[in-house]
């Protein structure tokens, strides 16, 4: 399976390590603006053909499935290349700028009957895997409530500055990922209440998010996401769970412990393993990377459609936009508005 990478930036390296650990994958030529990021990324990996301008990368072909790895205002037109050039595609997240967008690279895509599957990856991290498992075999009962949480005051801007500068910050850099833990764990939102702070005066946007959802099976959760949390240990990159069922209790707290009472009681060190090529603290959203680009390829193989599709993906999308749309109106959102 030949793939090619368009965008070597600060994340791209994960993705580039991992397709090199997938056995059948090679990645035979990247993509980028920047001709320092593309030669450096070219040398470290390897990879001779190295193109400035994607649409001459889709024109030369000879790959199967493309890699978006770009910031999120160049993946419409890239996913619209990859579907004129009639290749399978995974692309980062946040999927689009806005729904109008999201849902047309989702029917350009459907058109072509590729795949379209969006690196949605933070519900493949294999400590919340653990607790998806857990909640979905019934480990206690039929959840009611649930929290998902993520709160840190890493820096993030250093290696992302782009993060400081938009008026949207973490609801759609990091909260999008969190939301899709929520519906991973309790399935699609009807209904989603929103409060924003910026509590950094360094940034634009946006950097606490508490967000509370109705789901259509009963469960309410509550999401709440912050990179204004001063606490040690700090804990970034870790989402922590506490999710309370009819038939017991699961958390997931700091340190990677999961802890299962329902029947009987299980305590669970579900700590991610650090790959060669990763580092702490990191290693988490690492190996995540492995296992979402392995999800990619098993479907590309089988013809299943990806957990985290394009269709899936705008559910996950749609959440943000109701959140920042809840929180400009002080008032609770139907999904069905969007
Ligand atoms: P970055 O700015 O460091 O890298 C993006 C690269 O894309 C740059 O080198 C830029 O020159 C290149 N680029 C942009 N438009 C291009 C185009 N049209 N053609 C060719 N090259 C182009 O950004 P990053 O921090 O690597 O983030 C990339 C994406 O990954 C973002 O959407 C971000 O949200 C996402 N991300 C995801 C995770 C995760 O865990 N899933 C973590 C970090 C970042
Ligand atoms: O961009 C973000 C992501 O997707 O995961 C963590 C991150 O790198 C910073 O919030």
């Amino acid at each position: 399976m030949r793939g090619a990478l368009i965008g070597c930036g600060f994340f791209a390296r994960n993705q580039l390590h991992a397709w090199r650990d997938i056995d059948g994958v090679e990645i035979v030529a990247i993509c980028d603006q920047d001709e320092a990021r593309l030669t450096e990324a070219g040398e470290l990996f390897g990879i001779a053909r190295r193109h400035a301008d994607a649409a001459e990368m889709f024109a030369e072909g000879g790959f199967d499935f493309v890699d978006i790895a770009t910031t999120v205002g160049s993946h419409r037109p890239l996913v619209e290349m990859a579907a004129a050039a009639q290749v399978d595609v995974i692309c980062q997240k946040p999927f689009a700028l806005n729904m109008g967008d999201a849902r047309a690279m989702v029917e350009a895509i459907a058109a072509t009957g590729k795949t379209l599957m969006v690196h949605e990856n933070f519900r493949w991290q294999s400590a919340v895997r653990a607790a998806i498992d857990a909640i979905r075999g019934g480990a206690i009962g039929d959840p009611f409530f649930g929290r998902v949480s993520f709160r840190s005051g890493y820096d993030v801007f250093s290696g992302q500055p782009y993060l400081a500068e938009g008026t949207r910050f973490i609801i759609e850099d990091l909260g999008i990922h969190i939301l899709d833990i929520s519906r991973a764990l309790f399935g699609d939102v009807d209904r989603i209440s929103a409060t924003t702070r910026r509590i950094n005066p360094a940034i634009k946007g946006e950097d606490v998010a508490t967000m509370l959802l109705s789901h259509g099976s009963g469960v309410t959760s509550v999401v709440d996401c912050s990179y204004a949390t001063q606490r040690r240990p700090e804990t970034f990159p870790e989402t922590l769970l506490e999710i309370d069922g009819t038939g017991g209790t699961l958390r997931l707290d700091a340190g990677y412990r999961l802890t299962v009472q329902g029947a009987t009681e299980a305590v669970r060190d579900v700590a991610p393993p650090v790959l060669p090529w990763a580092e702490q603290p990191w290693h988490n959203i690492q190996e995540s990377v492995l296992l979402i680009q392995k999800h990619f390829v098993d479907c590309l193989r089988s013809g299943a459609a990806p957990e985290t599709s394009g269709q899936d993906n705008l559910r996950t999308f749609a959440l943000v936009e109701a959140a920042y749309l809840s929180a400009a109106e002080r008032r609770s959102v139907a999904l069905s508005e969007l």
